[in-house]
């Protein structure tokens, strides 16, 4: 009992998913090293369309954007959460420095490689710009800049990444975002949109295989990092999409019946012959759900950035008390 007190917070996460039935493991571990570049791989395939919408709505409206951003605002704190490779932010960036406006960029991401390799990049790409990168669980950096420099915030959460929150866990988020955010700060927040269940399906079930190797590469992770013995062969991929609840939900199943054990967590979980992990949660939204998770928590919409097929929005939003 006193060894899993100092679990670390992987360790007791996966003791807490493998003993759970049914099983499942946290999508925000899938960001190791090698889980990172595989999500590059994943955002770089035709089929994978919200990264190409995201970057269109950049390109194409990205003085508007700004300007938006501005409105009532001088100096400010361009706060990013979860910005990963910040490929599609650099956009903004560019345009923010070419402005010359007085902001500072602060990158939060849990993947202390995606921060190491952003922030060497903006000092070659954008060299002018104010960067404080920190590493972390967003929810637990936002308490720590919560109530801090009293400067304007302009706080992006970008890619769909809070399709990945259950509807608790969006309530959490969206409540704690509010209490970091004062009167008058901005949140800008990509949702992906529902759209046919078929273009969605093909974006989380990929003939490139690139989903399949980024769930399994979680197992892997846990073999490496806690001694795991999971034999990967072992385990197949099946994405489902509800286009009722706008949920795609991915899980591993199990080919066979099977022992694993995992050393750091000094114990075994038995797999029954096609039971599941839930891996992750993408949820799709439609505009009417959006405006009214900001109107709970205390925002006014300003503005939806949508591309030109209507599959993804950038919601601009406003604290109003
Ligand atoms: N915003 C970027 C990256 C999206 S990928 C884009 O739109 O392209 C999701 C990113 O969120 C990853 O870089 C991952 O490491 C990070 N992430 C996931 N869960 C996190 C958490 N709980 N705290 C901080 N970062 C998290
Ligand atoms: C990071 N996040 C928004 C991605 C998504 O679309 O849910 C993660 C992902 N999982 C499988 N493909 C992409």
């Amino acid at each position: 009992m006193e060894q899993k007190i100092l679990l670390s917070e992987l360790a007791a996460d996966t003791l807490r998913g493998l003993s759970a039935k049914p099983k499942f493991l946290l999508s925000k571990y899938f960001y190791d090293d090698i889980g990172s570049g595989i999500f590059q791989n994943i955002m770089q395939m035709p089929e994978y369309y919200l990264t190409d919408c995201e970057l269109e709505i950049f390109a194409h409206q990205k003085e508007q954007i700004i300007d938006a951003f501005l409105k009532d605002l001088l100096g400010f704190e361009l706060i990013e959460l979860g910005s990963g490779d910040g490929m599609k932010t650099k956009i903004l960036l560019n345009s923010l420095v070419n402005r010359a406006l007085s902001f500072k960029y602060i990158p939060i991401d849990i993947s202390r490689k995606a921060n190491n390799e952003l922030v060497g990049s903006l000092a070659r790409e954008i060299p002018l710009l104010k960067v404080n990168a920190q590493t972390g669980d967003f929810f637990r950096v936002m308490k720590q800049l919560n109530g801090f420099s009293g400067i304007r915030k302009v706080i992006l959460f970008l890619g769909s990444n809070i399709g990945n929150f259950s509807n608790e866990e969006v309530n959490l988020f969206l409540g704690q975002l509010s209490e970091l955010a004062h009167y008058g700060d901005k949140v800008m927040i990509g949702f992906d949109l529902k759209k046919s269940p078929q273009i969605i399906l093909k974006a989380y079930d990929d003939p490139h295989n690139h989903t399949r190797n980024f769930n399994l590469n979680h197992l892997a992770r846990l073999n490496r990092e806690l001694g795991a013995d999971f034999n990967l062969d072992n385990f197949e991929q099946h994405t489902e999409y509800n286009p009722q609840t706008g949920e795609v939900k991915s899980f591993l199943v199990s080919k066979k019946d099977q022992l694993v054990h995992v050393e750091s967590l000094e114990e075994r979980f038995h797999f029954k012959q096609w039971e599941t992990i839930f891996m992750e949660l993408s949820r799709k939204f439609d505009l009417e759900t959006i405006e009214t998770l900001a109107e709970n928590h205390g925002f006014r919409v300003e503005k939806h950035f949508t591309d030109s097929w209507n599959y993804f929005v950038d919601s601009l939003w406003t604290k109003i008390r």
